[in-house]
């Protein structure tokens, strides 16, 4: 059949309605067109007319500015989107870790310099002014910030894919410290105006909740469902652009804004309580308020429910309604032209709800909805721990979305009797495989049906993959082994190098040209300058400039002084029992003990930093930030430690923090027990600004070793395999009692040195280490862990080899761009063409 689409300009049927294409010259991109519109934008948009320094509107005016040369653009990526008829991916994720938008605004327009030239201009400095910039924390950790990364990728690789997500009001909570504790405190990040979002009510969606089903004869005689007496939701739309690599592409992330409509359960309260009807709009209003700040699934939240069903059913319709505008409601091409790629099962719900809107709404039959369904439905998994997986109560399901129950009970029925031809009798097997878990409280399994629903499912590191098919999905990949792969996560190297470390910038495109900022492989180029004196004398000096601006980073918000010439040991990640920051402290504890008992001959000076966000209700990985705080005031106020060793928690990590952290680091910590980090990237971010890293092999660690080469990476611990040999008969107090160092940390911790007047405090910490039963198996892992940290201390103390092994480590981190992560989803799963945007004029 012919292909439908419709050329530019817009048709008439678009949502923005008839009339005449508004024909602008291009906004020019000197210094003086830029000084122009920055002074119009502030005293005439803004209402300002002084310029006194960095300050939110000076931010706003140069973010306005910078907006309107991405319109065009914007503009020209849509045209060609359409007149191509291309495929497209959607890119559904509860989570987009995006950060601040002005550097990589400026490094993908090539303005950078132009722009601080009209800033200087006015008197104005542009890194003072970047800083004024709140971050968009629309996520956890890193399944959020690898979103945020895809979709940098994606527009620089010309890639037809739309972000969706949601516009919570509050972001990740911002941390605070208080007595070595962690309070939460509310992110407000859009109380001064979000220069970067586009509304576009045009576009609103409707969302039901609630009511129940009825069937009904259509008048073809067909037996039908619908949804009724539904309490309806409002979707309103903020796009926010994407700016691609110097290529002229601008690609859209669309976040959903929940209102009530304006019959909002009027008819409920009529009977004179008025005031109570429109207060009761908050219900509506509340789904997108707050991002949940867990980093494993926490469940049974009704209103966590809602957001995910509200994400799916929002962007579904989405799609499907653009979809039809441009091929006159033809859905028949629809499967070929269309992936949806869930950001884990959090936005799963789009199974059965792209189900429903076939099957209901568009009158399609079963089988022909789930072909489309399981043609245009792919998985990524984050996660191997077992209790992090999703699971719903189905009552929770029946009360908030009782269509989709049904739909869900029906694609299990399906489901199973698949199972059974498969195995005939193992009625075990299709227990075990059942998307519904019975039970006295069933629970519907979240990775079950997204994996059913999908004709794609991947873990994020060559390890994480395999484990999945060995054991979590082990029986859904004999069923299914088409399904499943690998895609080994990265990072984008423009914001994870090229914009947050521009020192390092400048050394390697004087060195071997800019060409790695597209293409990272090229970074190879850098290891026959390894050796080199003259550029390893200019490699330490940007590392060290670097220190200095993360050292002062360090004292702003902790008061420790970190003194460029130590080592700079760093772990900023969430807080989790599993990524055993506990270990980490322990080392600490335990060169502390060295330093007392004078055992300080060859001494490495060593500057520790740990940061992160522990979840709200996470008790232990709360006590372990306490237990740093306490460890580190300690030792910071003991003169013995002066000049050898310095510790430092810093609060309110996030992504613009880490824009400071990695340039600044020596050694990376990635010391996760193996086989439950899925892949990590903070891993990643810091071997390209040339740390080494002392790790695990477990998740991405792997591959960035198998690239750098054991002898720039300091290995220990236990692999997977020995972790799951050594869990039968665990014995950590036998571990504790057979190793000197680790006897004399526990008796240091035991003796109540970190908790004078806080008795018993961290008795539960002890405990775990002490446990049989500890998962994460601390103990076991010291003693190589103590190894390993020696030959990094000495490897540093010999500082050309240190530099060496730096520069081989970002020469080897070419493979961890997203844009390779990405060519690999497209080539294997998206199967999209590129479409270059339509010039400039
Ligand atoms: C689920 C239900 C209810 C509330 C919260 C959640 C929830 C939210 C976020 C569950 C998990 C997350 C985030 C998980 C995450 O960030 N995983 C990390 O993903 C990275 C990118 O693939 C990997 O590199 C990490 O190894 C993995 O831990």
């Amino acid at each position: 059949m012919q292909d439908k689409a419709k050329s530019s300009p817009p048709p008439a049927s678009s949502a923005e309605g008839e009339g005449r294409i508004a024909n602008l010259p291009p906004l020019g991109m000197d210094p003086k067109s830029l000084a122009d519109d920055f002074n119009h934008y502030y005293c005439h948009i803004l209402g300002r007319d002084r310029y006194k320094g960095a300050t939110n509107s000076t931010f706003k005016a140069l973010a306005i500015t910078l907006r309107a040369r991405l319109m065009e653009r914007w503009k020209n990526t849509r045209y060609a989107y359409e007149e191509s008829d291309c495929r497209r991916t959607y890119y559904l994720s509860l989570e987009f870790l995006m950060g601040r938008a002005l550097g990589n605004t400026m490094l993908n327009l090539d303005a950078t310099d132009a722009v601080r030239e009209a800033l200087y201009g006015l008197g104005l400095d542009l890194e003072e002014i970047a800083e004024r910039e709140p971050d968009a924390g629309l996520g956890n950790g890193g399944l959020g910030r690898l979103a945020a990364c895809f979709l940098d990728s994606c527009a620089t690789l010309q890639l037809p894919v739309k972000g969706y997500g949601l516009r919570y009001e509050y972001g990740m909570f911002r941390q605070e410290i208080i007595d070595g504790y962690q309070v939460e405190e509310p992110d407000h990040w859009l109380r001064g105006g979000n220069p970067w979002e586009m509304e576009r009510p045009e576009y609103t969606r409707l969302v039901q909740f609630g009511g129940r089903t009825e069937t009904y004869t259509d008048d073809q005689g067909r037996k039908r469902v619908r949804w009724v007496d539904t309490h309806d939701v409002l979707a309103i739309p903020y796009d926010t652009p994407i700016p691609g690599y110097r290529n002229g592409t601008v690609n859209t992330l669309r976040l959903w804004k929940s209102t009530a409509t304006d019959v909002f359960d009027l008819d409920e309260f009529n009977a004179g309580s008025y005031p109570e009807s429109v207060a009761a709009k908050n219900a509506a209003e509340h789904i997108t308020m707050v991002l949940y700040p867990n980093d494993a699934s926490e469940n049974g939240k009704i209103l966590r429910l809602r957001q995910q069903y509200f994400l799916a059913s929002a962007s579904l319709k989405d799609a499907i309604a653009e979809w039809k505008r441009l091929h006159d409601g033809d859905l028949s091409t629809f499967a070929a032209k269309n992936c949806f790629q869930l950001n884990d099962t959090h936005p799963s719900c789009a199974v059965p709800e792209l189900m429903r809107l076939l099957v209901d709404e568009e009158g399609l039959e079963w089988e022909q909805a789930w072909r489309i369904t399981t043609a245009t439905m792919a998985y990524t998994n984050h996660t191997l721990l077992p209790e992090a997986l999703e699971r719903w109560p189905v009552r929770m399901f029946r009360e908030l979305l009782p269509r989709l129950l049904e739909i869900i009970y029906d694609i299990n029925v399906q489901f199973l009797s698949e199972v059974a031809m498969r195995w005939p009798g193992d009625t075990g097997r299709q227990q075990r495989m059942s998307i519904i878990e019975e039970g006295p409280d069933p629970q519907i399994r979240m990775a079950y049906l997204a994996i059913a629903g999908s004709f794609s499912v991947n873990g994020v590191a060559e390890l994480h993959s395999r484990l999945l098919k060995e054991g979590l999905f082990r029986d859904f990949y004999e069923l299914w082994p088409e399904k499943f792969n690998n895609k080994t996560n990265g990072v984008t190297q423009r914001r994870w190098l090229a914009a947050c470390n521009p020192g390092l910038r400048r050394l390697i495109d004087d060195t071997i040209h800019n060409g790695w900022i597209a293409d990272l492989q090229q970074l190879r180029k850098l290891a026959p300058y390894a050796e080199d004196p003259e550029f390893r004398r200019r490699w330490h000096a940007v590392k060290q400039k670097n220190k200095a601006r993360l050292a002062a980073l360090v004292e702003r918000d902790t008061g420790v002084r970190f003194d460029p010439e130590a080592l700079f040991d760093v772990q900023v990640k969430r807080m989790h029992e599993y990524k055993r920051q506990l270990l980490n402290i322990l080392h600490v504890i335990h060169l502390y003990i060295r330093i007392k008992a004078g055992d300080t001959e060859n001494w490495t000076n060593r500057c520790v930093l740990i940061g992160g966000k522990a979840a709200p209700g996470y008790a232990q990985a709360k006590l372990i930030i306490k237990l740093i705080n306490n460890v580190a005031r300690r030792i910071n106020a003991d003169p013995a430690t002066e000049g050898l060793l310095r510790a430092a928690f810093l609060p309110n990590y996030r992504v613009s923090a880490m824009e400071v952290i990695c340039p600044g680091t020596d050694l990376s910590e990635q010391i996760s027990t193996a086989g439950k980090e899925a892949s990590g990237t903070g891993n990643m971010k810091f071997m390209m600004n040339g740390a080494l890293t002392i790790g695990t092999l477990d998740g991405a660690n792997i591959e960035i070793r198998e690239e750098v080469g054991d002898d720039h990476f300091f290995l220990f611990g236990l692999t997977e395999h020995e972790v799951h040999e050594q869990r039968k008969n665990y014995d950590p107090n036998a571990i504790i009692a057979g190793d000197e160092n680790l006897s004399r940390v526990m008796n240091l911790l035991e003796s109540g040195h970190f908790n004078q007047f806080e008795a018993g405090l961290f008795n539960p910490i002890v405990h775990s280490i002490r446990s049989p039963q500890d998962p994460w198996m601390v103990a076991a892992d010291f003693p190589s862990y103590v190894r390993a940290q020696e030959q990094a201390a000495a490897h540093y103390r010999d500082r050309d080899r240190w530099i060496t092994s730096s520069i081989l480590n970002t020469a080897a981190s070419g493979r961890f761009s997203t844009d390779r992560t990405i060519k690999e989803y497209n080539e294997e799963i998206w199967k999209l063409t590129p479409v270059p945007a339509l010039p400039v004029k």
